[in-house]
């Protein structure tokens, strides 16, 4: 009798993982996976290790793994824009690069500064508009990430009452003004008063002159149709 009907005949399905010893004599084909089974398991994601674990680890090692988990979030985005590009659905489903995610909207920092027309410009061209702030939440990531200093929002009173530029009730929308703002205040010289809503250096809000170059924030809402 050959070995291998031997181990066939005892093997009882609980004994599964004894299997692989029991293929001696098969032929090559039937007992390695097929080369795309490799690839396929070549896989994006990354777990990083258990808490306990990261404690004891050195700060080389612990600097690495953040490199491999911003590594790995870029690798997402990328393979993301890709699918975007290649395919024809024009719901964006993630942040174009150097756009910063938060709470279901994509987030564009300027570096420079402009009059607000022409922010509110910028933006559109980027299929965004200036910034809308909704809550507090909101109000304090962009406070976070724009820095100290003045900084235009998507809010203006050019053509009369208050407006957010996507069309948000202002009036019974989340405000975060400075003490006696919005004060359309004539007295900088320049021509008129002041329409134009932005950020302080210390995040609370004032009206200003439109005109004057500020640094913007353009905002686009994930899942919105191009
Ligand atoms: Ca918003
Ligand atoms: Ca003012």
């Amino acid at each position: 009798m050959c070995r291998c009907r031997v181990w066939s005949a005892t093997l009882r399905p609980s004994q599964g993982f004894l299997a692989g010893a029991s293929v001696i004599g098969l032929p090559r084909e039937m007992t390695d996976p097929a080369p795309h089974v490799h690839t396929d398991l070549i896989s994006l994601s990354y777990s990083p290790p258990p808490a306990p674990l990261l404690s004891s680890v050195s700060p080389e090692h612990s600097s690495l793994l953040l490199h491999v988990k911003q590594f790995v979030s870029d690798l997402r985005s990328l393979s993301c824009q890709m699918a975007v590009l290649q395919g024809n659905d024009s719901v964006r489903t993630c942040c174009p690069i150097n756009w910063v995610e938060h709470e279901g909207s994509c987030y564009w920092f300027s570096s420079s500064g402009r009059p607000w027309p022409e922010a509110d410009k910028y933006c559109e061209l980027e299929n965004s508009h200036l910034v809308v702030i909704t809550s507090w939440k909101e109000q304090k990531f962009v406070q976070h990430h724009m820095g100290p200093l003045n900084t235009w929002m998507g809010l203006t009173d050019q053509n009369g009452p208050w407006k957010w530029v996507d069309g948000t009730d202002y009036e019974t929308g989340f405000k975060n003004w400075r003490p006696d703002q919005p004060d359309d205040w004539y007295g900088h010289g320049l021509g008129g008063g002041e329409d134009c809503a932005h950020f302080t250096p210390d995040g609370r809000w004032n009206d200003d002159f439109c005109q004057r170059p500020y640094r913007w924030v353009c905002e686009t809402e994930l899942g919105k149709t191009n």
